[in-house]
């Protein structure tokens, strides 16, 4: 019976992996271990999220990062557990994450040919009250032999793979390689990131509007009319919900299930947007242009 199938025969995210790179029979399974060490990673930040309250992990570790902001304790924890993670997989060579100020170059004897950027915890804000909070990360091939810094200063569209895991009511990791988003939904009684939302398309219409409103009197005009326009529609539409969580990952992973629209825009306060470009948005470029209703691919160059 199919409905027996479900039950028995689970896609898990490295079976899935492995299924795409047979497509691609000059892989030599590189990047699969790759992404087995970034599961890995994430299973040990969704369990350390779990129990944070019990763990007492939560609290300020008195030190503050590079954009000013104190880092709590689990920020320091999920960066350690994935930078570990990533150099020990032995298939990365330059990694790149938001707690670090500087790039980390993987010494000659564990360098492999991926470089890979990354927010291990993304949502600061919320990690205290419990609401969700994620891991942002984006892979790029190195470009030469000998790493250099310009092979993590390359074009979103250019990753090769891009992804997020949500921790939420459940842990949700999403991913593309450039063809197609699919979402694995993390089965703590296994341990496996099991296939159950495959080939997302964010839908071409959404009822909701995402932004933190409290930023508007630091707003331009335009955006301030689109946000206007969204509760009090010109064409006599009902004007859209607004939903803001203040994780992106939360917001935007919303946004790709249910349609609608997340913005952080640039204003005033922060004119080149909150939001950093290499660890926090280009990985949405990848996953955003891949599952578009429309059917706009992008060129598969995957692993
Ligand atoms: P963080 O890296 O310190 O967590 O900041 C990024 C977060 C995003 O997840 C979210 O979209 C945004 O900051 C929320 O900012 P604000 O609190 O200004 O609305
Ligand atoms: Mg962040």
């Amino acid at each position: 019976h199919a409905a027996d199938a479900h039950r028995t025969d689970l896609m898990t995210i490295t079976r899935f992996v492995l299924n795409e790179q047979s497509r691609h029979p000059e892989s030599k399974g590189d990047f699969t271990i790759l992404l087995s060490h970034i599961v890995l990673g994430c299973k040990f930040v969704c369990s350390a999220v779990n129990k944070a309250g019990l763990a007492k992990l939560i609290g300020l570790a008195g030190e503050t990062n590079i954009q000013g902001e104190e880092q709590k304790k689990l920020d320091v924890l999920s960066n350690e557990v994935f930078v570990k993670a990533l150099i020990s997989s032995g298939r990365t060579c330059i990694l790149v994450s938001e707690e670090d100020e500087e790039a980390t170059f993987v010494s000659p004897s564990l360098r492999g040919k991926y470089c890979v950027v990354f927010d291990p915890l993304d949502g600061s804000s919320n990690i205290d009250c419990g609401v969700s909070i994620g891991t942002i990360f984006g892979i790029y091939m190195v470009k030469n032999s000998e790493p250099t810094i310009e092979d993590v200063l390359q074009p979103g569209k250019d990753m090769l793979a891009a992804g997020y895991c949500m921790y939420g009511s459940s842990c949700m990791l999403v991913l593309s390689t450039g063809n197609g988003v699919n979402g694995f939904t993390l089965d703590p009684s296994l341990g496996e990131f099991i296939l159950t939302h495959s080939d997302i398309k964010i839908p071409r219409k959404g009822k909701i509007y995402s932004v933190n409103e409290g930023n508007a009197k630091n707003w331009d005009e335009p955006t301030a009319k689109y946000v206007e326009n969204c509760k009090f529609p010109k064409d006599g539409s009902p004007p859209k919900s607004l939903r803001y969580v203040g994780s992106m990952v939360a917001d935007v992973h919303r946004t790709m299930l249910y349609g609608g629209i997340f913005l952080y825009p640039a204003d005033k306060k922060s004119p080149n947007g909150k939001l950093r470009v290499l660890y926090e948005v280009f990985p949405y470029v990848v996953l955003g242009g891949t599952s578009r209703r429309s059917g706009f691919h992008r060129q598969a160059q995957g692993p």
